[in-house]
This record gives C-alpha cells, sequence and structure tokens, in this order.
C-alpha cells in the first residue's frame, strides 16, 4: 500500500473551471457524460499530462476538443485508478463517457441505492467512483448537471445549487438540470434520485434574501421531519447571528438516507444525510436523538462557510473545516440549549453540553490518542483518508479551535474569523492559514506575543499530562502553582526513536481555588483578583505565585476543560468531596465528583483482579448522596453529576487494561449506590416527572435523564418495587426516552419474563421503523446479559443485514464496542466474532469494516491474558486476502 505524505503535496498542473455533467440514471447501470474545461495553469510545465481520478468504472469514450481520441493517447492504470491523457493544448474540452453500476456498488460511496432511490458520496474520493476527475479538494469547478431516470421510478431529481428547468422526455423518462454557482470540489458534489416525502419552509435571510429550505424523506416518514426543518431554520438565524455568516443560497435541501456510512454529508445547498439524523417524533426519538439531530444539522449547515465558502488544500487539512466545524455545532447547541431561560439555568444548561463533549472526547479521542492510530489533527501521513475521519481530527480538533477562541476571547475569535474569510474566502487552503489568520487578531490584542507554540498542536499527536503542584505559606499567605507538562510520544511519534522529544505545547490552563469551607478564594495574580486565573503554560516548567490568599487552598483545576490535557495533582478524596460539593465552577464540580468515582471504581477493579471483595468507601457514598440532596441543582447537571464516569475512560486509567474488571467494578458500584441510597433515587424519581406534551428542550430533557438515572440505580440496587416501577414506566410511557430508558434498565438489571414480553412486545410494535429496530438490536447488543452465543442469534435475526450501516452499528458495533464482558469472553469467543464481522464487512463495505477493526487496535494496552488472544485475532484478519486498504492500514498499525 501507498504512504502519502503531507510533505509531498504538489499542486495540480490544471485549473478546471467547469465542469457538465450528464447522467443517464438507472440503478443497474448509469452513464455519466462529463465535459470537463481544462486548462493548464501558467506555471505547469508544458509537457504536463492530465491525470484524472476513477475506481469501479467502466470507460466508454474520450473526446478531446470534439474528436475522438484514440486509445494509444491516452492510459489506464487499474492498479493507481488513474486516467493518463499527454499532450493537451493549453485549453481544450475534455469529453469523457463512461458507466457505473449503482446496485452493486455496496460500499456506499460513489453513486449507490439505497431503498428505492439513488444517493452519492462523494467526501472524501467518491466523486471518482462517479466519473473520471481530479478527486482532490484543491480543484474546484463550476458544475452544470443533467439528470435523466425514468419519471415513475425516480419522480425527483435534485444536485447541487438552482434548478433550471425540467424536461418530460419521451418513453416515461423525464430530466432536469442543476447549476451550482459556486465553485467547488467534487467532494461536494451530490446528486439524489427517487420519491420522496417534503416538507419545506421560506425564509428571508438577513440581508433579504428568499430562501427555500427544504428536508426529504422517503414516503411515509414526512410526518417525522419537523424537528429537522425547525433545526435547520435554526441553524441559519444562529450563523448570522452568532457568526455574522449568512446562507448563501437560494434553495438549501437535506435529504434522508437509510444506507449511509456517515452521520451527514456537507454538499453544496444538497446535505445528504443518515435517516438517523433527521427523522424524529416523541414516539420514536429520545431526547439525545432530537439533540444530535440538532447538532448534526447544525454541523453540516455550518459547513457551508467552514469547509464550503473555505475548502481544504489537501485531505491532511482536514481538521480546518470539521474540528472548526464541531467547534461552531457545539456552540451552536449550547445556545440552543441555553435559549429562553434564565441566567442561572442558561449556565447549567451551557456546562451540560460542556460535559457531554468532554465525555466523548475521554472515550473516544483519548484512547485513539494513546493508541496504534495516534495522530496528530492534521496528520502527516496515511494510506486510506477514509480512516482519518476520527474523534482527533474532528473532536480534538474542535478542542483546539477552542483553546484558540479561549486565547482571543469571544470578540477576539470573531474578529480572527472574519479576517479568515477576508483572506480566503472562495480559496482551498490550510490549517495554517486558519491559525496565521486568529493569529494577526491575538498579537494585536496580546502586544504581539505569537502563537508559534500553539501551532504545535496541529503538529504532535498524544495527549498531553500536566502536573500540577501547589505551595501554600500561610505566613505570607502566598500560593506557588507549578505546572509542568510531559507527552510522550505516541503511535507513529514512536518510530522517530526513542531520542525524538516533543516540545512544549501552549496551554490554556483555568484555574481556581477553593477555601476548606467551601467558599471562592479571590487571590492576586499579577495585579489582579479574580475567582478564576487563565495561566497560559508554554514551557515544560512553570510557575505562577498567587498573592493573598486568605487561606490554605484546594485547587479548582483545568475548569471548564481549558485545554484536551490529563491533569495529574496528588489528590486526597476529602479534597475531591469538598470540590464535589461546593466548587462555584460548576464543570469543575462535576469533574471533582467525577474523579472520586473514578478512583473507587480502579480500586475496585484492582480488589477484583487480586482476588479481594470489593467495597464501596463512604466518603464516595456520602458525596453521592450529597449531589442528590443538594439544593437548587438543575435536574440534567444533577444527572451528570450522579453519572459514574465512562467504562472507556476508566479502562484507559489502568496500568493494563482490563475492561471486563472495570465493568464488574462499576457494576459493584451502582447497585451499592442503588441500595444505599435507594430512597433518595425513589424521591428524585418521583420528582423529576414531566407533565404534558413532549418537548425536547433542555429542563424537560433533564427531568428525564435524572428520572431515568435514578430507575436505573434502582434497578440496580434491586430496590424493592424497582422491577414493577421501571415494567409500569415502560407500559405507560408516551415518549421514546421513557419507554426505551426503562426497557434498557429492565434488559440489563432482571431479563425475566415480564421483561422478555416487553422486549418482544417493542420489536413487533416498531418492526416498520428501522431507525427503532436499532435501538432494539442495540440494547440487547449492549446488554450484560448478551453473551457471544446471544449476539450470534441476534445476527440470525430476519431483521438484521450488515448491508445496513445503522445496523451493523445497532448490533455489531454494540457488541464489539460497548459490551466488554461479551467481546473479552474468557474462552476467546467474542474476538472470534469480530474477526468475522470485519471480514464480512470488508468485502461490503470497507470504510465501515475499518471502523469495527478499530475496536481491536489497541490490543498491546491490555493485560496479557487478553492482549494476546486479541493480537492473535487481528493476525487472523491480516492472514485473509484480499483485505481493503481501510482494513489493511488499520490492523498493519495495531500489529507495527
Ligand atoms: N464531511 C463529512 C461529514 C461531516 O463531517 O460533516
Ligand atoms: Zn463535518
Amino acid at each position: 500500500p501507498t504512504t502519502i505524505l503531507r510533505q509531498d503535496y504538489q499542486a495540480y498542473p490544471f485549473q478546471i473551471p467547469s465542469i457538465e455533467l450528464e447522467f443517464d440514471l438507472a440503478a443497474e447501470t448509469t452513464r455519466v457524460i462529463s465535459r470537463l474545461h481544462v486548462q493548464r495553469k501558467p506555471d505547469a510545465p508544458a509537457q504536463a499530462a492530465l491525470v484524472l481520478d476513477g475506481e469501479a468504472l467502466t470507460l466508454q469514450s474520450i473526446h478531446v476538443d470534439g474528436q475522438l481520441l484514440d486509445a494509444s493517447r491516452y492510459q489506464v492504470d487499474d492498479a493507481s485508478g488513474t486516467l493518463r491523457i499527454d499532450g493537451l493544448p493549453a485549453d481544450a474540452q475534455v469529453q469523457i463517457t463512461s458507466l457505473c453500476r449503482p446496485a452493486q456498488n455496496t460500499t456506499l460511496m460513489g453513486l449507490y441505492v439505497s431503498g428505492a432511490s439513488l444517493f452519492t458520496q462523494c467526501e472524501a474520493e467518491g466523486f471518482r467512483r462517479i466519473t473520471w476527475f481530479a478527486d482532490r479538494p484543491d480543484v474546484m469547478s463550476r458544475y452544470r448537471v443533467t439528470l435523466r431516470a425514468s419519471q415513475a421510478d425516480y419522480p425527483l431529481l435534485l444536485s447541487n445549487g438552482n434548478l433550471i428547468e425540467t424536461t418530460t422526455l419521451d418513453g416515461g423518462r423525464h430530466q432536469a438540470v442543476w447549476e451550482d454557482p459556486h465553485p467547488k470540489p467534487c467532494y461536494l458534489f451530490a446528486l439524489v434520485a427517487g420519491q420522496f416525502d417534503c416538507r419545506e419552509s421560506r425564509l428571508r435571510t438577513r440581508s433579504g434574501r428568499e430562501a427555500l429550505l427544504q428536508v426529504y424523506a422517503d414516503p411515509g416518514s414526512g410526518t417525522q421531519t419537523a424537528w429537522a426543518l425547525e433545526s435547520l431554520e435554526r441553524s441559519v438565524r444562529w450563523d448570522e447571528q452568532r457568526f455574522g455568516l449568512e446562507l448563501d443560497l437560494d434553495r438549501f435541501m437535506i435529504v434522508a438516507a437509510r444506507d449511509f456510512n456517515m452521520g451527514a454529508m456537507e454538499n453544496k445547498g444538497l446535505n445528504v444525510f443518515n435517516a438517523a439524523y433527521v427523522l424524529a417524533d416523541p414516539q420514536t426519538a429520545t431526547d439525545a436523538n432530537y439533540r444530535a439531530i440538532e447538532a448534526v444539522i447544525g454541523h453540516e449547515y455550518f459547513h457551508n462557510w467552514t469547509g464550503n465558502r473555505v475548502t481544504c488544500r489537501d485531505w491532511f487539512q482536514l481538521s480546518l473545516k470539521e474540528g472548526l466545524t464541531v467547534f461552531r455545532d457545539q456552540e451552536f447547541t449550547a445556545d440552543m440549549m441555553a435559549a429562553g431561560l434564565d441566567a442561572e439555568a442558561a449556565a447549567s444548561a451551557r456546562t451540560i453540553k460542556r460535559i457531554d463533549d468532554v465525555t466523548v472526547l475521554r472515550a473516544a479521542q483519548f484512547p485513539e490518542d494513546a493508541g496504534p492510530m495516534a495522530h496528530p489533527i492534521r496528520p502527516d501521513s496515511y494510506q486510506e483518508i477514509g480512516n482519518f475521519y476520527t474523534a482527533t481530527v474532528y473532536e480534538k480538533g474542535a478542542e483546539v479551535i477552542r483553546m484558540q477562541h479561549t486565547l482571543l476571547g469571544e470578540a477576539g475569535f470573531q474578529e480572527g474569523i472574519r479576517e479568515y474569510f477576508r483572506r480566503h474566502d472562495g480559496q482551498a487552503v490550510t490549517c495554517d492559514d486558519f491559525v496565521n489568520a486568529m493569529e494577526s487578531v491575538y498579537k494585536r490584542l496580546h502586544s504581539g506575543k505569537d502563537l508559534a507554540v500553539f501551532r504545535r498542536w496541529y503538529e504532535q499527536a498524544g495527549t498531553p499530562r500536566v502536573r500540577v503542584e501547589l505551595d501554600y505559606d500561610a505566613a505570607t499567605r502566598s500560593c506557588v502553582v507549578t505546572l509542568s507538562q510531559s507527552n510522550p510520544p505516541v503511535g507513529v511519534e514512536k518510530e522517530r526513536g526513542a531520542d525524538f522529544i516533543k516540545a512544549p505545547l501552549h496551554i490554556p490552563f483555568a484555574i481556581g481555588f477553593i477555601a476548606a469551607d467551601g467558599q471562592a478564594l479571590t487571590p492576586v495574580l499579577n495585579g489582579q483578583q479574580a475567582d478564576t486565573f487563565l495561566l497560559e503554560l508554554t514551557e515544560a516548567r512553570q510557575q505562577w505565585r498567587f498573592e493573598n490568599m486568605a487561606s490554605a487552598p484546594t485547587p479548582s483545576l483545568l475548569r471548564n476543560f481549558s485545554a484536551p490535557v490529563i491533569v495529574d495533582y496528588d489528590w486526597q478524596d476529602a479534597d475531591l468531596a469538598l470540590l464535589s460539593a461546593h466548587d462555584g465552577n460548576p464543570f469543575a464540580r462535576w469533574e471533582a465528583g467525577q474523579e472520586l468515582a473514578a478512583r473507587q471504581v480502579l480500586a475496585n477493579a484492582a480488589r477484583l483482579r487480586g482476588g479481594e471483595p470489593m467495597h464501596a468507601d463512604p466518603v464516595f457514598v456520602d458525596a453521592w448522596r450529597a449531589q442528590l440532596s443538594a439544593p437548587g441543582l438543575d435536574a440534567g447537571y444533577r444527572a451528570r453529576a450522579l453519572a459514574l464516569p465512562s467504562e472507556k475512560a476508566l479502562a484507559q486509567r489502568m496500568e493494563k487494561m482490563d475492561p471486563p474488571a472495570i465493568a464488574a467494578a462499576r457494576d459493584f458500584l451502582r447497585a451499592e449506590l442503588g441500595r444505599t441510597l435507594t430512597p433518595l433515587w425513589r424521591a428524585a424519581y418521583d420528582a423529576n416527572e414531566v407533565a404534558g406534551p413532549y418537548s425536547p428542550d433542555a429542563p424537560s430533557a433533564g427531568k428525564r435523564a435524572l428520572r431515568n438515572l435514578a430507575l436505573a440505580y434502582l434497578l440496580a440496587g434491586q430496590a424493592e418495587g424497582a422491577r414493577e416501577l421501571a415494567l409500569a414506566q415502560y407500559d405507560a410511557a408516551s415518549n421514546m426516552t421513557d419507554g426505551l430508558a426503562a426497557l434498557t434498565a429492565l434488559v440489563n438489571d432482571s431479563r425475566d419474563a415480564a421483561t422478555e414480553q416487553r422486549l418482544a412486545a417493542f420489536y413487533e410494535t416498531w418492526k416498520h421503523d428501522p431507525l427503532v429496530v436499532d435501538k432494539w438490536f442495540a440494547l440487547q447488543a449492549s446488554s450484560r446479559a448478551t453473551d457471544v452465543a446471544a449476539a450470534r442469534r441476534l445476527l440470525t435475526h430476519p431483521a438484521f443485514t450488515l448491508r445496513n450501516p445503522n445496523r451493523a452499528r445497532s448490533l455489531v458495533f454494540q457488541f464489539c464496542l460497548n459490551n466488554p464482558a461479551g467481546l473479552h469472553q474468557a474462552d476467546g469467543a467474542g474476538y472470534a466474532f469480530w474477526t468475522e464481522q470485519v471480514l464480512a464487512l470488508d468485502a461490503i463495505n470497507p470504510e465501515i469494516a475499518a471502523r469495527l477493526a478499530r475496536a481491536l487496535d489497541n490490543w498491546a494496552a491490555h493485560a496479557p491474558a487478553l492482549s494476546a488472544p486479541m493480537r492473535a485475532a487481528i493476525e487472523r484478519v491480516r492472514a485473509h486476502q484480499p483485505l481493503s486498504r481501510n482494513v489493511d492500514e488499520i490492523t498493519a498499525k495495531a500489529l507495527a
């Protein structure tokens, strides 16, 4: 396999200012005629060949300036998937006719069939499966697209931009012509053909342009698109208000696809979405689904500027658009959750969003950054770019943007964004270009200081550790805080040898101090008194001297998670209990409780492994009791504070990971908390019933979250009447959030006849709705009660298929990623299941297969009893030929 290096970037020698595409669409064979206006760039060598990419295409003919090109005048190289034409004039019309086969395209990249409709997915390199083209983001063209198809089979024909004309043709066919006025890279091309329900609205943008917003879904699903359309309207308004960015199109369409590899895709003016991020009604979608739909619709809409108007020069720059757009969607969600609430409730809503994002980062990105696939947010090399749509590029990328926001402040950051668009609108640029624009503002605000050290966040992988030491001197009432950072080589960085030392990063570190009575201390640093200080750590070790520290402090560290780092501090449990009860920074308050819980889980996992009895320390149970009974805390916040840290984040903290031990220790503590605090859980359950019609707003969702958490604890603690309560809740539930929570708790904790009956009834009720059936598979696949044999039985269920990515994710991924006892079953059956499923998926859909392959990639970090058979399972995958480039890269790196 070829490794592509960032440093090898070369500009494309040609411009392709315009492209006309003609499609004769049919599921079996689609003919594509592509007419390219090709201009050699003035600085390109005269002999430069036109090299185009193509995959799984049948080439029919090539014409240059109207003349049929003889086969001796071009070369097709199947190994590299390229078409090379030498000797083109400096300005030429190149026409290429080719065929592709949508119905046979199981990869869901390029043009494919889903249900009875045709869809495209081009990012990153799918356009080459539609026609021969310079499939790279820095070649931007104006598109005119003609779609022809059977009127009966495909009554709706959509592409990017504006609909220019529709025509009825002979033989029951019809035609639509679309023109996109905005030059774009081919990864933003899209077409959709089929029959859909449509929901639409018109909106006037702030400069007075009238725009048509449309959401399309398969026939019968149109009743489930109201929330999506409202979310789109809110996204348009929010980008105007918060970022000053206006919709630049007359028409903006979203189409839901049942078969889709990713969450959604930001094609210019024609977003194609995984139906899971479009369809919702109270009976079928949970609070989390509603929030995710709003977030993904926002995300794709925000790409219209951050990604589409300014795009990436090459795929190494992916975080340029993804990190920035995730940051924007996180802020959008926070603002939407806070909308209409009083100041205190709004602050709580924002904290909840921050907690949820940090939880995801720790569960998904920290492990990646510590494993064989660790890479900087701007990678230096790849074999298959599809493997780099990662939590690092997206979520850590968003943290790196957030740190720039923290360093510049909201006003400075917005000024930087304006400068970025002033410099680069309409261009394909790099992450450096973004930081340069931000730096121009930072320098002005910070007397000429630059972001040279900060740029290392784009160059280095790994989660840095920041060690904190406090030296309080009662006599002078001063406290010296020492921060030191370390970031050992990870992933491919290890190949750079033992003497490779990574340079320090620029880490904004927010800190506060709490007195023994729980009051905030407000010391003085450099003449400024405050209760939160932003320390800018730019060297390996630095010290700050705080004066006027009224008493010995307990530090409140990394407030709001001001940098994506791991903090090392010699905590006493009593410090954490104090902070978890009193820290005025709600994020840090949550964090303290989580740290206290993490220590309990880890200590009990160690006891379990050592054959000792487990127990819950009173300080921990008391802290949970305090959180449950503390007055004034918002329900959604309390639900986060009372949850235990994720198993993934916890396993990561073991010297050698033992996920089943973590799961067992965590279950033990849940049961202890459920048992010990039964009356309080019951009170929380009773106090948080939400009356009235369903609404996914943050306060209502928060109450449901707390109530359902209480229910789960009551069941875990086998509290008297808990089962009956869960059954009654399930039977009476008028929304999916409460119904699914009750069923999940039942399936996890008491798999008896009554539960089985509900589980079967759930399927019968919802078997017509694929997204609900996904939930049914997922709750079983991740259940403690599901071992490998049970997972295999689910594989044989008539509703199961690997071909639909959502279905594969609901069963196979849930089992391999969220069922530690099942995956790591002592007889190795879980690993055999994984091997089989990776190979089966690889024959269908390499992108999805490679994601599953990642489930075992950090085998080496596991305890020896697990790591050896995990490694053997990866070797078994590698013994199979052929492997896709996707799975080959993941498994080779895992074993390197
Ligand atoms: N660009 C791929 C899907 C997304 O990140 O929006
Ligand atoms: Zn994105």
